[in-house]
């Protein structure tokens, strides 16, 4: 009876939503529910977290939340609040199942980034930037940064699918990428360790004097959903260690702010009587906190300001201080995340060996710019603003603040590394109001829609960097952990641990799932994903044919449940084969494969896709050909034959 009282609010809910509420048998639904609470051990709390999150089969998450896919170099996409993952988005690294890295186009955009003639297997993804409108998250494109290899991707919201990789040759990694700008006129990538830039040998005893670091501006064009390297551009900056970005909005529109946590200019030496660098680059009370006029910059490339290095126009640091452009303010100690608020008033940083969140006032900041007020310059000459009267408040937050998000009620929510908590406060007070433990060490956080104009509170996840005793032993490498928390309660209320498995997820934006409008099936019929246009290969039903010409067989093909047409292809050992196979069915979800053994050819074609494979024919014999995916009662037979002839 205790039991049944102790879930009786739950059982109350329950019953008023069965159709046999009114029944004799009522009771016995309730008691169900404390028996199986009994049974699992599980107290109200664990109850109502599991009411809240759960969602039965066919009903639709309400948000999707995209997160970096860490070093597996992909994206993930997970429904909230069932945190189930529904997608992994195939960006630097093949993958497999998508066929993504197994045919001509995937193959020539993964090449796409290679850099200097290397071929690069892996990438670190860390922040993804929905495309924003007006400050607020529009559901069209997704960019994702590559922190090992300075790179950015693009991918179309349209059918979940990478268009594009570009990377500079101007710097060497980057961090704090990719930041949008309130109408997605630029995607912002700024360097994270210096080097010389456009590449090339300097001694590093040379450091202060030749290495640099970039803000780079990447244009973004919509119409076409590509960035063009052509029209981008970058501000040269010192050699201070630049992290994490955030761009103006609404009030600061046309500014960007970036970190920076080596302003002690160490680069490290350990076996050559230096201290190491992670002890160098904390001596110093303040880093600086950059602050850029994005559109003066914009202005000054147009006026022809610009130097070009390695193909990138890059305002050299002179000039940048010279229009106006770059100012810094002190900011405590080794800062990490940047973080502007919904209305674009202030700008909150972190320092993971400070223990406030500092909130900036972008209308001091202006005011002080405007009547150039400063308290000296930096060794490169950059003009420093007064800390004091730059900021509004500080926060006493807690232990090692990184990372901080938004709600629609004018609360804060930063991520408490060394605490291991999330501290909601107030933003206008500048008060803490509660916290919540992580399991543990909490790096980012994402609330819904909590970095645009318009956050949607309700729900936070927890990007932990440690999972210990959160799941059953896997071995030694245990999986991320990421926590959803609901945060419209109150008090704040864990609800879900969800393992993540393939990388370590950094950053993630959580949008409302009807800002997306994603396709079922590709139209027209031999519609190639990659190069986002009907392909010129792409074969009709009942022309399907297999052509010789100078450059080897060219193979026409379709798919359909539940064969391949042509299912025979005869070749000559040593000859290119050129596969061009269309899906040309129209039916939601009717996606087949297509492998052929020992040659390394793997395709996903989704319904109306098309795929161009090339490969050659090393080795005479017989290899059969087969449909990879389950499509039918027909699947096992959907398969044919690869013929090579011996010379
Ligand atoms: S990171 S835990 Cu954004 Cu790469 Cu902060
Ligand atoms: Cu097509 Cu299996």
């Amino acid at each position: 009876m205790r039991q049944i009282l102790l879930a009786g609010g739950i059982a109350l809910a329950l019953l008023a939503c069965s159709p046999r509420a009114e029944q004799a048998g009522a009771p016995a639904a309730g008691s169900s529910v404390s028996a199986l609470m009994q049974a699992r051990k599980l107290a109200e709390p664990d109850v109502t977290a599991a009411l809240k999150t759960y969602t039965p089969t066919g009903v639709h998450d309400e948000y999707l939340m995209f997160s970096s896919g860490g070093h597996s170099g992909q994206v993930l996409v997970v429904g909230l609040p069932s945190m189930r993952l529904l997608k992994v988005i195939a960006v630097f690294t093949p993958e497999p199942w998508q066929g993504y890295g197994y045919g001509d186009q995937t193959d020539a955009l993964l090449a796409s980034g290679n850099r200097n003639g290397q071929t690069l297997a892996w990438a670190d993804t860390h922040h993804p930037a929905l495309s924003e409108t007006a400050g607020d998250y529009d559901g069209k494109f997704l960019f994702i940064g590559d922190k090992a290899n300075a790179r950015l991707a693009v991918i179309d919201l349209k059918d979940f699918v990478t268009k594009q990789i570009v990377a500079s040759n101007l710097i060497e990694s980057d961090h704090g990428a990719a930041f949008v700008t309130p109408n997605t006129d630029y995607v912002i990538e700024p360097t994270q360790y210096p080097a010389p830039l456009g590449g090339g040998y300097v001694p590093i005893e040379e450091y202060n004097e030749k290495y640099r670091g970039a803000v780079l501006f990447w244009k973004f064009d919509r119409s076409k959903g590509k960035l063009d390297p052509a029209a981008a551009f970058a501000i040269e900056v010192p050699p201070y260690g630049q992290d994490l970005a955030d761009a103006g909005k609404l009030a600061s529109s046309g500014f960007a702010f970036v970190n920076s946590f080596n302003t002690e200019r160490a680069w490290g030496g350990t076996m050559e009587g230096n201290p190491p660098l992670e002890s160098g680059a904390s001596q110093n009370d303040t880093d600086f906190l950059h602050v850029i006029d994005w559109k003066k910059a914009e202005a000054a490339v147009a006026a022809g300001k610009a130097e070009t290095i390695n193909g990138m126009r890059v305002l050299r640091l002179p000039v940048a201080i010279a229009e106006g452009v770059l100012h810094f303010i002190p900011e405590p100690k080794s800062p990490h995340g940047v973080d502007v608020t919904p209305d674009g008033k202030d700008i909150v940083v972190s320092g993971k060996l400070d223990t406030h969140a500092t909130i900036y006032s972008f209308e001091k900041v202006k005011a002080l710019i405007d009547q150039k007020k400063y308290v000296g310059s930096d060794p490169y000459g950059v003009p420093i603003l007064p800390f004091e009267e730059a900021i509004r408040a500080q926060v006493e937050i807690g232990l090692g603040p990184l990372h901080t998000q938004f709600d629609d009620q004018g609360n804060a929510y930063t991520s408490l590394f060394l605490e291991s908590k999330v501290a909601k406060w107030n933003v206008a007070e500048a008060r803490v109001l509660e916290k919540i433990p992580a399991h543990y060490n909490v790096g980012h956080i994402a609330a819904a829609e909590g970095d645009t104009v318009s956050p949607d509170g309700r729900f936070l996840v927890m990007i932990d960097k440690w999972a210990l005793d959160r799941f059953a032993g896997v071995g030694p490498l245990l999986p991320q952990n990421m926590q959803l928390v609901d945060i419209a309660s109150a008090p704040m209320q864990l609800l879900y641990d969800m393992p993540v498995p393939i990388g370590e997820p950094h950053y993630a934006q959580i949008i409302k799932a009807d800002k997306l409008a994603p396709i079922d099936i590709y139209t027209p019929v031999g519609f190639n994903p990659v190069t986002d246009t009907k392909d010129p290969e792409a074969v009709e039903a009942e022309q399907e044919r297999i052509e010789r010409r100078a450059d080897g067989v060219h193979v026409y093909m379709t798919a359909v449940r539940s064969h391949f047409r042509p299912d025979i292809v005869r070749v000559k050992e040593g000859e290119n084969v050129h596969i061009h196979l269309t899906n040309v069915e129209q039916a939601k979800d009717a996606t087949h494969g297509f492998a052929i053994g020992s040659h390394n050819v793997n395709v996903s074609i989704e319904p109306g896709e098309h795929a161009n494979i090339t490969f050659v024919a090393k080795r005479s014999g017989v290899f059969p050909m087969y449909c990879t995916e389950f499509c039918s009662a027909l699947h096992l037979e959907m398969a044919g034959y690869l013929l090579v002839e011996p010379n």
